[in-house]
């Protein structure tokens, strides 16, 4: 297929070039504001569409008017992938190439504006399209101006290390040796009792570590079955308490080393009362409060529920649902703030499978996805 690339002032101007010559129906490979006007000589920037006609379409007409180089590109000469071509403007009568033309120009358009935005809002438009915003967004593109030049990888890149100083992970809680509570609280739904049964698995069946359940939850109907099958799965001591008066017998009655506890997911001011007055007067087990929040949680949102829980004092973070979108970083927001580190991420509702210690390389591949 034989490309061309066509110059204008702006991206109107060039798309109005690659009709004029082309037609309707050309194939837009690629779109970019080039910065350095000598080699074009339109003042000092300009927007260089490449396009090609579609097979076995002759357009007639040539274009009159501004900068056209062409440029021979055989099939498979690029390494890597070839960015997908798509039509200006399909055939009325197909609604996919009606489609794919509006994105197309969309996606011009949008990579035309970022870029002739300032560096530092270059770099925000890519936190927020990766949920990142606000006060956190705007520290972590500070001294953005410097890799911005050197182009939207280079400033990519840079991010990355950006967020890759923020972000604290925890060593595996299991494994520390001694007596331990770890308590999971967080809104309805998020996989509080899913993330305990895959930790109880975890260091009962993996480490070999003797394992208690404390439940609080005895508020949502099937709360307690949903444990008692997991218990008698694992073959672990489980204690359901109904007030904070019960919670030191019941840590007691199970007598394991590691005692995981459930709470249930409402009004965080509730369950932190009753979890906080439960462990007042615990001595001698170390204790983790884990927050637990799916992937998919807006940045404020994540930062009003940490707020939410103030006591008992929260400890960690666990991310769940990982599975279920591209775009965490609004739940990053739960932790990357304060700096609480995260703990574990799971990414399914399989028991015991879905669940790994969090690392920042693990972080920042959710949080990154490799194309975008
Ligand atoms: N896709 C996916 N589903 C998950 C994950 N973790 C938990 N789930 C599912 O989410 C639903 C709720 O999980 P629970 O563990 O009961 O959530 P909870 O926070 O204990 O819920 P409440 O006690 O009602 O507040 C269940 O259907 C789980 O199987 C995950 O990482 N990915
Ligand atoms: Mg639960």
């Amino acid at each position: 297929m034989q490309y061309q690339s066509f110059r204008g002032a702006d991206l109107r101007e060039a798309l109005g070039q690659v009709k004029a010559t082309l037609g309707p129906n050309a194939l837009i490979e690629t779109t970019r504001q080039v910065t350095n006007g000598q080699a074009g000589g339109l003042e000092r920037s300009y927007v260089e569409v490449t396009a090609a006609a579609p097979a076995g379409i002759d357009w007639p007409f040539a274009a009159k008017t501004g900068v056209r180089t062409t440029v021979n590109r055989p099939s498979g000469q690029r390494g890597g992938a070839r960015p997908q071509a798509f039509p200006l403007l399909g055939n009325a009568s197909s609604a996919s190439n009606d489609v794919e033309r509006e994105l197309s120009v969309l996606r011009a358009m949008v990579e035309e504006l970022n870029a002739n935005l300032p560096p530092r809002e270059r770099a925000l438009e890519i936190l927020h399209s990766l949920g990142l915003e606000g006060t956190l967004a705007r520290e972590l593109t500070n001294g953005a101006a410097r890799p911005a030049k050197k182009g939207r990888e280079a400033l990519r890149s840079w991010l990355i290390d950006r967020v890759r100083e923020r972000i604290a992970v925890a060593a595996d809680l299991l494994v520390s040796p001694g007596p331990q509570i770890i308590a999971c609280v967080g809104p309805t739904g998020v996989g509080k009792t899913t993330t305990l049964a895959k930790l109880a698995a975890r260091a009962r069946l993996e480490l070999g570590r003797s394992v208690g359940v404390v439940s609080l939850d005895t508020f949502r109907v099937g709360a307690a079955e949903q444990w008692q099958r997991y218990a008698s799965l694992m073959g672990i001591p489980l204690q359901m308490v109904h007030e904070a008066t019960g919670f030191q017998r019941a840590v007691r009655d199970v007598r394991s080393e590691v005692v995981l506890v459930d709470t249930a997911g409402r009004s965080a001011h509730s369950v932190g009362t009753v979890l906080a007055e439960s462990l007042r007067n615990v001595s001698g087990p170390r204790i983790h409060v884990l927050l637990v929040v799916p992937a998919w949680l807006r940045a404020n949102d994540a930062e009003r529920v940490v707020a939410s829980y103030a006591d008992p004092a929260l400890t960690h973070v666990v991310v769940t649902k990982l599975d279920e979108t591209q775009q965490v970083g609004g739940a990053l927001h739960a932790a990357l703030p304060r700096r609480l580190p995260i703990a574990y991420l799971c990414n399914g509702p399989r028991v015991p499978e879905d669940i790994v210690d969090a690392s920042s390389e693990a972080v920042l591949s959710a949080l990154f996805p490799s194309d975008g």
